[in-house]
């Protein structure tokens, strides 16, 4: 029998996503059960075409699971991971809550998929979305030039931050239009939105915002701690040197990161086009000339990550500059996470049929 999956967090952002990708993939799972909080529980979503009751999280709801996804805040991951794999599931969490226990793979198949296998307390962990934007190319140059150091500036959608991050950035949207006169004077776009800042630090709308996540140590905040600590993990380079700056701009969905990359092989650009072109999960999109490079607008509901902007550092022949666009709901979460899932029911189908 094909194996049961439980999708928990199924009325979030990230959930609302993952529906629309298991009605559309190839489909290796037998029931397929939705669950979310008991505010969200008894909504009616349609899954494969299936109509399907959103059941409300309890230890019970578990019960036959082989496989649970969790896309919701890490206190509840943190809660109820383990009560899944005590049911006998084997979880792929999307959350911060396991994502640096080293005996908690942290997967991304294009570029780590093995170590999915290895997963001692039946946890799989899903990295974050703005790693997950930029590590399967920097993965698949890493192979062949063998990485030195990162550094990288981020360009992070509204809807990193959820549905309340989404609504913040429509609503503050409303509140300027039409204003022609606003950008002229420090703080009128604060005024505008001044109450509706949302889950961000400062107004988003006609603005850019240098701070995604809490604050973390010596000044630098959670996400660009995310980006160096998985990085690291995920590309097996515990010391890589990872410099990041996370940023949050008033795009709805697409995260984008400037990378300049500097390996221990120099580089040429013709070897560098030919590898990213046959690198599975990349999509090459690099023709200045005519303006083709990829921005957000045009890469959200897609899947891979897209990569184009390929520079050679002009005072470094071993550095290579370029841009990454991705979206933070698919590859970023969504898909991924389903991804992972299909790796660990092929290990469910290989041990039915054997
Ligand atoms: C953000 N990376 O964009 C976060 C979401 N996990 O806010």
């Amino acid at each position: 029998a094909k194996p049961t999956l439980a999708v928990v967090g199924a009325t979030g952002a990230v959930g609302t996503v993952m529906l629309e990708l298991l009605s559309t993939r190839r489909d290796v799972w037998g029931e397929i059960r939705l669950i979310a909080s008991h505010r969200s529980a008894g909504r009616r979503l349609v899954v494969r075409g299936q109509e399907t009751t959103v059941l409300p999280l309890t230890a019970e709801v578990f019960d036959g699971v082989d496989v649970a996804m969790f896309d919701v805040p890490d206190e509840v991951s943190a809660e109820w991971a383990e009560v899944a794999v005590a049911a006998g599931a084997v979880v792929v969490d999307n959350s911060g809550a396991f994502r640096m226990d080293p005996d908690v793979p942290l997967v991304v198949p294009e570029v780590n998929a093995s170590v999915a296998r290895k997963r001692p307390k039946g946890i799989i962990a899903n990295p974050n979305c703005t790693t997950l934007s930029m590590i399967v190319a920097i993965g698949a140059l890493h192979r062949a030039y063998v990485l030195e150091s990162l550094v990288v500036a981020s360009y992070q959608a509204a809807s990193g931050a959820g549905q309340a991050g989404i609504d913040t950035l429509y609503d503050q949207i409303a509140k300027v239009a039409g204003h022609r006169e606003l950008g002229t004077r420090a703080g009128d776009v604060r005024r505008i939105v001044d109450d509706d800042l949302g889950p961000f630090a400062a107004p988003l709308a006609m603005n850019v915002v240098p701070w995604v996540g809490s604050a973390g140590a010596d000044g630098w905040t959670s996400e660009e701690l995310k980006v160096r600590n998985e990085s690291r993990k995920i590309l097996g380079l515990p010391d890589l040197p990872v410099s990041a700056t996370c940023v949050r701009v008033p795009v709805v969905t697409g995260h984008s990161l400037a990378v300049h990359a500097r390996f221990k092989r120099p580089i040429e650009l013709p070897k560098v086009y030919e590898l990213l072109r046959d690198s599975s999960g990349v999509l090459l999109f690099d023709d200045p000339s005519h303006q083709e490079f990829p921005t957000p607008a045009d890469v959200v509901g897609t899947d891979p990550t897209w990569v184009g902007r390929l520079r050679i550092a002009l005072d470094d022949p071993q550095a290579l500059d370029l841009f990454v666009c991705g979206d933070n709901l698919r590859k970023g979460a969504a898909l991924n996470t389903a991804q992972i899932a299909e790796v660990v029911a092929e290990d469910f189908m290989a041990v039915a049929t054997a």
